[in-house]
Parts: C-alpha cells; sequence; structure tokens
C-alpha cells in the first residue's frame, strides 16, 4: 500500500459541494491517484507564513516573528512586523498586478497586429465597443476608418504599460471625486511596468520601511491592474472577440460526452481558445473524428478561459479551479490545453495517471510532464490543429474506463456592463438609473461582487453558495466572475427562475426585468465590468458623488491567488469594502492590519474585511450596505411597496 493511501482524509463530500467533483474525488483515491482537493488536506500550512510574520527579502535571514507577540522582536536588519507585512502583501500584490498586466500587454499586442493587418485570423468584431472606448479616452471618432481609429487607440492604450509619469489613460473614466482621493494621496498609476518595479524596488531591504508610505506603492500597483492592464485584457477581449450578451451555457461535468472527442480549454487568454474554436467546427475534423468512431469533438471551457468563452459563445463549462484535475479522472478527457494562470503543475501527474494529453501552447507557461505546441497568433491554426489531431487520436485509442459524473445546470451568462445597461433602460436610453432608482426606493438594497477562487482549505463552492443565497435572501443584487461565478451556475442560481430565492424586493426587479438575482460576467480579468458598472452608477446620480459612496460590496470568498489578492486591493483602492474569506496574509492586531482594514477607509478609500463563515461574511457585507444608505439617507426607502403596472412600464421602458 502507498503512504498516501494510510492518511486519513474527510469524505468526499466535506471536501467539495460539488456532487460531480467529489464523484470524481472517490474514484480517483480508489484508483490510487492523489489529487490536489486531497493534497490540500495533507499540507499543514505554516502558521507563520500564513499571516506574514517571517521575512526572507535578505539572507541575512529568514527573519521569523512572533505572530502572537509580533512586537516583541524585529528583524536583523531592525525590521518591525508592520513593515514585514506591508513588504510581504505588497510583493504579493506586485505578483498580481503584473500577471493581470502581462495578460492585458499581450491582447494590446493581439490588438495591434490585428490592426497592422500582421493577424488575420482575427478581427475587429464589435466596432461600436471600438468608438466608445476611444471616445472615453478623448479620441475623436468622427469619419475615421476601423483602423486609423485602432491605431490611434494602441497608441493611447500603449501609455498604459509604458508611462514613466502623468496619469494612466483608463483613469479617465474613474468618478471624478474617487480620482480626486487618488490625487490628493499620490496613487494614481502612472505605467504599469513602472509601478510593478518601483513596488518589488520599494520591497528589497533597507528601502521603504514605513508601511503607510509602501501601501500608497501597493495601491498605486493594484490600481494599474484593475484599471489598467485587466481593463484593457476586457475591453479589447470585447472588440475582437464581441461583447457578451446573455445566452444559455450549460455548467459542470456532465457537459463531457463519452462518444465525443472531449477537448478541455484551461486558463485566461482568449485567442487560443478562439483558434480551437474554428478548428472544432472545420468539416474536416468533424470528419476525422467521426473516421474514428466519435459522434463529433465536444469542445468545453474550464476555470477563467472557459468563464470568458461561455459568456461569449455559450460554450460548456466543465468547473471551475477546484475541479481541473478531477475532471482529468472521468478518463473522457482526450486533452486538456492550457495557457496561463492558475494551471496547478498536479495536472501533469493527474493527465499521466488518465492517459489524457495535457497540452501547454504558451511560451511563458511550461509544465514539466506536458507536452507543449506553442501557440502563435500569425499561425493559430498550426498549434490548434496539432491539439484536436492528439485528441482524435487518443479518442480511438481511449486505454482507460469512461466515467462521466451527469450532473449540469443550465445558465444565463454573458451580463457585460454595457448589458446591464441596456437590460435596465432601455434601447433607447440605456442607463444605470433604474438600477439607482430601485437602490433609493429600497427595492434592492444594494450591489455585491462575489467573485474569486475555489481553496482545499474549505469545502469547495460551498462559502460562494452560502454566502450569495444569504445575500439575494437580503435583497442585494450579486454581480459574480471567475470560479466564483461557476459555483454559483453549478448550484442552479444563474436562471431567471431563481428570482424566488431572492427577497421581495430583489425578487420583484428581477421578476419585471426577467433577470436572474445573480449575474455572471465572466472570468477574473473581467472584474473590470463591475468597476465600469459602479462608475456608471455613480455617474447616473442620486448615490453620492464616488464610488466609496455607494451601497457596495465585494468579497472572494475562497480566494487563493496573488491576482485575487491585487483585484481586492484595486477594489478596495476605488473605494469598495472588499471582504476575504479564508484568511488574511497579515498578523492580527498589528498597526499595519488596523490600516488595511479601518484606516484606509478613513482616507476616502474602501476598506477589507475578512471572516470565514458565509453568514458572518454576509452580515459585514449587509451592514457596509445599511452604513453607506445611511450616510445617503437612503435609509427610510427600504419601505415594501407594491408595484403597480405604470412602475412595471417605468421599470422596463
Ligand atoms: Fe530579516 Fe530584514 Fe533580511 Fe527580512 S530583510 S530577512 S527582516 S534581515
Ligand atoms: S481562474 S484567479 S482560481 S477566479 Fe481566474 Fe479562478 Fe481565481 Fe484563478
Amino acid at each position: 500500500m502507498k503512504k498516501t493511501e494510510k492518511k486519513i482524509r474527510a469524505g468526499a463530500s466535506e471536501v467539495t459541494a460539488c456532487e460531480a467533483t467529489a464523484q470524481m474525488l472517490e474514484k480517483a483515491r480508489a484508483d490510487g491517484v492523489v489529487l490536489d482537493l486531497d493534497r490540500g488536506q495533507d499540507m499543514k500550512a505554516c502558521p507563520i507564513g500564513e499571516e506574514s510574520a517571517c521575512c526572507k527579502h535578505c539572507f541575512m535571514g529568514p527573519c521569523r516573528l512572533n505572530p502572537r507577540d509580533p512586537y516583541k522582536k524585529v528583524g536583523i536588519c531592525g525590521a518591525t512586523i508592520d513593515t514585514i507585512a506591508a513588504r510581504n502583501f505588497g510583493r504579493m500584490v506586485a505578483a498580481g498586478s503584473a500577471s493581470h498586466n502581462d495578460h492585458g500587454m499581450h491582447i494590446l499586442k493581439l490588438f495591434k497586429d490585428v490592426i497592422d493587418g500582421k493577424v488575420l485570423d482575427f478581427g475587429i468584431k464589435d466596432v461600436l465597443k471600438l468608438e466608445q472606448l476611444a471616445l472615453s479616452l478623448g479620441i475623436d471618432v468622427e469619419g475615421k476608418e476601423v483602423q486609423e481609429l485602432g491605431k490611434e487607440l494602441y497608441e493611447e492604450l500603449e501609455k498604459t504599460f509604458s508611462n514613466v509619469d502623468g496619469e494612466m489613460p483608463l483613469t479617465r473614466r474613474v468618478p471624478e471625486a474617487t480620482l480626486e482621493t487618488w490625487r490628493k494621496h499620490g496613487v494614481v498609476p502612472r505605467g504599469a511596468m513602472l509601478e510593478v518595479m518601483e513596488l518589488m524596488s520599494r520591497t528589497h531591504i533597507g528601502c521603504d520601511q514605513e508601511y503607510e508610505n509602501l501601501t500608497k506603492q501597493i495601491t498605486r500597483t493594484a490600481l494599474a491592474d484593475g484599471w489598467g492592464g485587466s481593463m484593457i485584457a476586457t475591453e479589447l477581449s470585447d472588440i475582437m472577440f464581441g461583447s457578451p450578451v446573455p445566452l444559455q451555457a450549460e455548467v459542470n461535468m456532465g457537459v463531457l460526452k463519452e462518444d465525443h472527442v472531449n477537448v478541455i480549454v484551461h486558463g485566461h487568454e482568449p485567442a487560443m481558445f478562439e483558434a480551437i474554436l474554428a478548428g472544432v467546427n472545420d468539416p474536416f475534423f468533424i470528419d476525422q473524428a467521426k473516421e474514428k468512431g466519435a459522434e463529433g469533438i465536444n469542445l468545453v471551457g474550464m476555470c477563467c478561459s472557459g468563464a470568458e468563452m461561455m459568456s461569449r459563445h455559450g460554450i460548456p463549462h466543465a468547473g471551475n479551479f477546484g475541479s481541473t484535475e478531477a475532471v482529468m479522472v472521468t478518463g473522457a478527457v482526450d486533452a486538456m490545453v492550457v495557457d496561463i494562470q492558475c494551471i496547478k503543475q498536479g495536472l501533469a501527474a493527474v493527465a499521466k495517471a488518465y492517459d489524457t494529453h495535457l497540452i501547454t501552447t504558451n511560451p511563458r507557461c511550461h509544465i514539466e510532464g506536458a507536452s507543449h505546441v506553442e501557440f502563435e497568433e500569425t499561425d493559430p491554426r498550426k498549434c490548434t490543429d496539432e491539439i484536436l489531431i492528439r485528441a482524435i487520436s487518443r479518442f480511438s485509442t481511449r486505454s482507460v474506463p469512461v466515467v462521466i459524473p451527469s450532473q449540469t445546470r443550465k445558465g444565463i451568462h454573458g451580463f457585460s456592463h454595457e448589458y446591464i445597461e441596456y437590460m435596465l433602460g432601455g434601447t433607447f436610453r440605456g442607463s444605470y438609473s433604474p438600477l439607482n432608482d430601485n437602490i433609493i426606493n429600497g427595492r434592492i438594497r444594494g450591489v455585491a461582487g462575489v467573485v474569486g477562487c475555489t481553496n482545499p482549505k474549505v469545502r469547495q463552492d460551498s462559502v460562494h453558495i452560502e454566502l450569495v443565497k444569504e445575500l439575494i435572501k437580503n435583497d442585494v443584487l450579486v454581480l459574480q466572475t471567475g470560479c466564483s461565478q461557476i459555483a454559483l451556475a453549478k448550484e442552479g442560481l444563474l436562471v431567471p427562475e431563481a428570482a424566488p430565492l431572492a427577497g421581495p424586493g430583489l425578487a420583484e426587479v428581477c421578476e419585471t426585468v426577467g433577470m436572474p438575482p445573480v449575474l455572471g460576467l465572466g472570468s477574473c480579468v473581467d472584474n473590470t465590468r463591475i468597476l465600469i458598472a459602479a462608475s456608471a452608477m455613480v455617474k447616473a446620480g442620486g448615490l453620492g458623488t464616488s464610488i466609496a459612496d455607494l451601497p457596495a460590496a465585494g468579497c472572494a470568498p475562497e480566494w487563493m491567488s496573488e491576482k485575487a489578492l491585487a483585484i481586492g486591493h484595486y477594489f478596495v483602492a476605488s473605494g469598495v469594502f472588499t471582504v476575504f474569506g479564508i484568511g488574511f496574509p497579515i498578523v492580527k492586531d498589528t498597526k499595519y492590519h488596523d490600516y488595511l482594514f479601518r484606516g484606509m477607509e478613513d482616507l476616502g478609500y474602501g476598506k477589507w474585511g475578512m471572516a470565514k463563515d458565509p453568514h458572518a461574511i454576509a452580515r459585514l457585507m449587509i451592514d457596509h450596505i445599511d452604513k453607506k444608505r445611511k450616510q445617503l439617507g437612503i435609509d427610510k426607502a427600504r419601505e415594501r411597496t407594491l408595484v403597480d403596472m405604470s412602475d412595471r412600464r417605468e421599470l422596463v421602458s
């Protein structure tokens, strides 16, 4: 018997709330294969590292401070717990911001190549959005052809990464009062490369050792993510591949088909997924698959690549971050194709155990044990055709039993911020005013963004699900992205029929408009859609002058990545109370903890919060929303009124 098999582990349904994943975890255990969900139980996190009470920024250390008595001693260089915590937090934000900016910069490069005619397989699908984005940056669009306008837009957006002074272009979309707060504190981001570089430099031994000053650069670096690289990734992907509009898609492992060649795409960048979509619809490959005895080719997404393609094209989705290893236990995955971010190295061993092709495609992300087929935008089909050839070949020689869980759920996905505006305001006067009106009159209590990862430290999906149910029950409209959106989609909440689960006010609005109480906006990089929606709410009027005034809150209840921390901090810096579940990598009862969890709000930003239990998280968020309602003087407006026909007409007109 293997050593790993002796371990006493929790039952599969205690590890995950996803029945399909639990079924595959049990099968993996029976097969003697160890998945991430079990490795998560086996790994005991270092408590000192978990709370950032250690520093390894130089080789005099590593230095460990006592998290129970954090002011008892300092590092060899004299660094205090506040300096160490701020530096560690800052480096996590730097890494997260770098990831999104790297993603955004590659999308911008692709956009340039499309405009210059160097890449011919992609084009400009949403010309209206191209013009709107240009206009929002002060570019005159009158009489300009797409190519000319695209070149001007590229030159402006390129400053997002290369600026060494001034203000990042997309900060022009920030509500004036929020921008003024940033200017007052000197945190308006300049260029993303500079911000990440400066943060890494300032966190070096013997540099910035004052936590408030360090936090300024941490804030600027996070804002360079949300209002920089991430926003560029979302906006230009919409322009090139089409802006999402609501459409129906199926979620969970039951989307796999035993009699089809199953190809899963997992990662974050849309280009490779778009190219493979063209390939699977090519009659040549369909015939090839049929020749090998398959009924066809079944293209499926996972994680954030999947969330993006589901929102844009209705491609089925097999599961979120916590299910990417488990899905291969089905034996039905003929190829898992990956690009960048959130791709566990453990996939390689599981792929080997189930005779699945694990194929990396991006020069920035190879994995030991996977095969690599490089994706080039100038010749995308070279890579994706090779993937299909391998997947079809594996189908015809499947050597492991196929067991596919039956679970699937239909949901409505693809609520871009433009569509939310249209849905609420109508064709001729798209506006966020009806949303604001419903917040002011109390039918909707406030808005919450519930986003982020899954983490084997808690039962997969369970905190997302309980939290969102509690929020909508209390009339809070929930916007979702990333792996959280998939958790709720699997639970069946992304349908208009879920309206009765909402409180009476929110349910009334959902039924009138025909929308779900939980709106799925896309991948984790698409959190910027929430920033734009929040800015539009401020601009629509009646809810204050800055994002910090809105009755809104955010949460990543099962977060795990540095990207999530960067996202959290750009929401805090933009004015949003942001609660993280799981834990927070800062020692409690320190000056630095107090600064992030209270002091930042006094400066006009949002603030951080932390709670593990979903009901405790909901309480924190709802209390904050109620506090903001009170400050706005709309706390008296939550009396229930019956909606008559003229009210309904007003809501939908
Ligand atoms: Fe220790 Fe200071 Fe070096 Fe950190 S930078 S490892 S606290 S001596
Ligand atoms: S993939 S960052 S696990 S949301 Fe965007 Fe999911 Fe979190 Fe990765």
